[in-house]
């Protein structure tokens, strides 16, 4: 691993160029998949939005330890989203609360599962969703024990039963983001889709540069919720039919911190640390901020032995990312995330939220073989082609559609994406 950035690295190091507007957008296709099991409170509309960019609320350690309650349950939250969602949280909020500790501190943790109760299923098979309400925890990217009462992804946590968790971290363990998700096989997808995840701060030597420490902090939890008509959860069809999807949805939320194209404002000339998490289930995200550059100290908890000036990053799917961006001129710039997966959607049982009529017509893109059309939505819908070279091919929005936008090539995400405020994903 490279050494930490050094003060004297930072100095005479010029950070690029605002007012921020973050876009992540809602993207519409059409029904799919049965009512969840899960009987919801009934749906109101959501209110005010746009909104400021929210924080989770953030848990320190203090004398060692971090000790939380963290219960897996149901609720109704305010996405800004048209109407309230129904899913399921960490302590009923998404993402969850932030965990902030120190090298050497221990994490405590008692998690209590109070999702629905579920029968176990008739044909268990390994690689299909089952037993998704059953729970467990995974701090990812922290280095500690796998085993006993540690990050032992194996523990099995029904619901109704709580269980004690135990995690010691190294005096040498260095500074970063590392985040914390279910990993309990069988529903680990579910379970993330639902937006069960929260940033895990371990603070180190990169906090202590000057620099660094003087930047305010934000942290941004990208997240993609995925949510059937009425914007809740559905469950998942183990046994799906040609038509159908492991994880029905017809609504993909693309949130920051658990809001739809929240606001961030900043003066001109400040400059901020963003920490950024990809806790979104198979989705790349592509970010980058019009007119400005980010500076990019760490990825995935590893401190770059200098910042690495960029135009855009791409986020894997539990990618984290710390950097630091400068504001520029006046103004209002959004921050456009571009969502992308490498699941085909034609593989019967992926989830495809683009599964409309196809409207048929030659495919604009060069070289791609087919051209679906979610017809239902009128002119703005968004449609995709998939190039034959590679698993999936460029997506763009229908009358933006060019060949320019489709020329990555083995397919990948669009270059030009077409639209700030509302994005597609397969
Ligand atoms: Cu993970």
């Amino acid at each position: 691993m490279p050494g930490p950035i050094s003060r004297r690295r930072m100095m005479g190091y010029g950070l690029g160029a605002a007012g921020a507007t973050l876009a992540a957008g809602v993207l519409e296709g059409q029904s799919a998949g049965p009512a969840s099991a899960q009987a919801w409170p009934p749906a109101r509309r959501s209110a005010r939005r746009p909104r400021m960019l929210p924080q989770p609320r953030v848990q320190r350690s203090s004398h060692g330890v971090l000790d939380v309650r963290l219960t897996a349950v149901p609720a109704v939250v305010d996405m800004g989203a048209p109407e309230l969602v129904k899913t399921y949280t960490w302590n009923k909020v998404v993402p969850g609360y932030t965990w902030e500790i120190n090298p050497g501190d221990t994490l405590k943790v008692h998690l209590r599962n109070r999702l629905p109760y579920m029968r176990p299923p008739k044909h268990m098979v390994m690689d299909r969703p089952h037993e998704w309400t059953h729970t467990n925890l995974h701090t990812h990217g922290l280095h500690v024990s796998p085993s006993g009462n540690a990050d032992n992804v194996f523990i099995d946590i029904p619901p109704g039963e709580d269980h004690r968790f135990e995690i010691p971290l190294p005096e040498d363990h260095p500074g970063g983001l590392s985040w914390y998700h279910p990993h309990r096989h069988g529903g680990v997808t579910q379970q993330l889709r639902a937006g069960m995840a929260g940033m895990l701060i371990v603070r180190g030597e990169i906090d202590r540069v000057r620099e660094v420490r003087a930047a305010r902090e934000r942290v941004m939890v990208l997240q993609s919720i995925e949510l059937g008509d009425d914007y809740q959860l559905l469950d998942p069809i183990p046994f799906p039919k040609p038509d159908q999807a492991f994880f029905p949805r017809t609504h993909a939320l693309y949130t920051v911190n658990g809001v739809l194209n929240p606001h961030l404002t900043m003066y001109p000339g400040e400059v901020q640390r963003w920490r950024l998490l990809n806790a979104a289930e198979g989705n790349f995200m592509s970010l980058h901020l019009k007119k400005h550059d980010f500076h990019v100290l760490a990825w995935d908890g590893l401190t770059l032995a200098e910042p690495d000036t960029t135009s855009v990053v791409m986020m894997s799917a539990g990618n984290r990312v710390d950097m630091l961006v400068r504001a520029g001129r006046p103004g209002t710039y959004d921050l456009v995330l571009t969502p992308g997966s490498s699941q085909d959607p034609n593989i019967p049982g992926m989830p495809s939220p683009l599964r409309g009529r196809p409207a048929g017509g030659r495919c604009p893109c060069p070289g791609s073989r087919r051209w679906t059309r979610n017809s239902n939505r009128g002119p703005s819908s968004p449609c995709m082609c998939w190039g034959t070279a590679g698993r999936w091919g460029c997506r763009t929005r229908c009358p933006s559609m060019t060949r320019r936008s489709c020329r990555s090539p083995g397919g990948g995400i669009s270059p030009s994406p077409s639209s700030a405020s509302r994005t597609t994903r397969s």
